[in-house]
């Protein structure tokens, strides 16, 4: 057996041993000590109404790099136009209109899309408008991007639970998807399906954003498989998560099935290597 055999049997391995942490360590966010790259912090929203003014206000005020990208799906309690109207008050909010409701992961896809093409953004949130990510963990999050690729806000840090008001079910459901999610995959992450997240432009560039398959939890767990594939360093950092408490969740039977089959697909394109070309 040649070297190079043996180093593609010795990838295999750790591949389906599940060991694909990752561990590529990129230099700083803004070498040279320049902090002036601006956050673009990416808020999907379908009926919202009650929460966007009060959500948006909380984030403007967290840091001066960050504007506000509502992405909204034609919501019928006319979230759309309340964001047209925070969008006229200033330039830091800007609003993103799409027909009809087709799912949070392609509400992202096109809010990268936007932000991948205005190159002042040098870093790209996802969070909810609904009140369960709290805006007073952002600025945690853009310390912590200043030595990692990919950042996770995790509600199961090191196996502790840090959710608030969810009734029972909703957390077991969450906290054994993650289990399913890590054992599946074999990514080492906390909270696989957690939705508040801070991605380098250098890894939204990177990962094909034209493959991505999944739309609701399983958006969440295959960005993160994407990230690590492709060698990528992913730092967590514990958060406290709220129910909403105004509003209602979009959560289905369909997201729940959807993430159970792309577990197996995103290992299976693991395996294969896809995901790291
Ligand atoms: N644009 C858009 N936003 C969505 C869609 N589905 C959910 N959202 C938003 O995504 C975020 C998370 O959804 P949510 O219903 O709170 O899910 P949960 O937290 O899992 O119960 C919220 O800001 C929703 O308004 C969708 O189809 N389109
Ligand atoms: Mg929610």
């Amino acid at each position: 057996m040649n070297a190079e055999t043996v180093a593609a049997f010795a990838t295999m391995a750790r591949r389906i041993s599940g060991e694909q942490r990752a561990v590529k360590r990129n230099g700083p966010l803004f070498p040279g000590g320049q902090e002036d790259g601006r956050a673009l912090v990416i808020v999907p929203t379908y009926n919202e109404r009650t929460n966007l003014e009060r959500l948006v206000s909380q984030v403007l005020q967290q840091s001066d790099r960050i504007d506000v990208l509502v992405v909204d799906d034609n919501s019928p309690d006319g979230t759309g136009q309340l964001a047209d109207r925070l969008s006229a008050g200033t330039p830091r909010v800007q609003v993103l209109h799409r027909p009809g409701k087709a799912g949070l992961g392609k509400a992202y896809l096109a809010g990268f899309a936007w932000g991948l093409a205005r190159p002042q953004y040098d870093c790209f949130f996802e969070m909810d408008a609904d009140f369960s990510h709290e805006p007073a963990h952002l600025p945690a999050f853009l310390e912590a991007i200043r030595s990692a690729d990919l950042v996770l806000g995790s509600r199961y840090d090191q196996g502790k639970v840090t959710v608030v008001n969810w009734p029972i079910t909703r957390l077991l459901l969450s906290y054994g998807a993650n289990i399913y999610a890590r054992w599946v995959t074999g990514v080492r992450l906390d909270d696989a399906t957690g939705g508040f997240k801070c991605f380098r432009r250098s890894v939204l560039a990177a990962i094909d954003l034209a493959d991505v398959r999944s739309n609701g939890y399983a958006f969440q767990i295959e960005m993160s498989v994407r990230a690590s594939a492709k060698g990528f360093s992913i730092a967590q950092i514990p958060i406290v998560f709220t129910d909403r408490t105004e509003g209602q969740s979009k959560m289905s039977g369909h997201i729940v099935r959807e993430a159970i089959f792309m577990c197996w697909r995103l290992r299976w394109w693991t395996l294969t290597g896809r995901l790291a070309r």
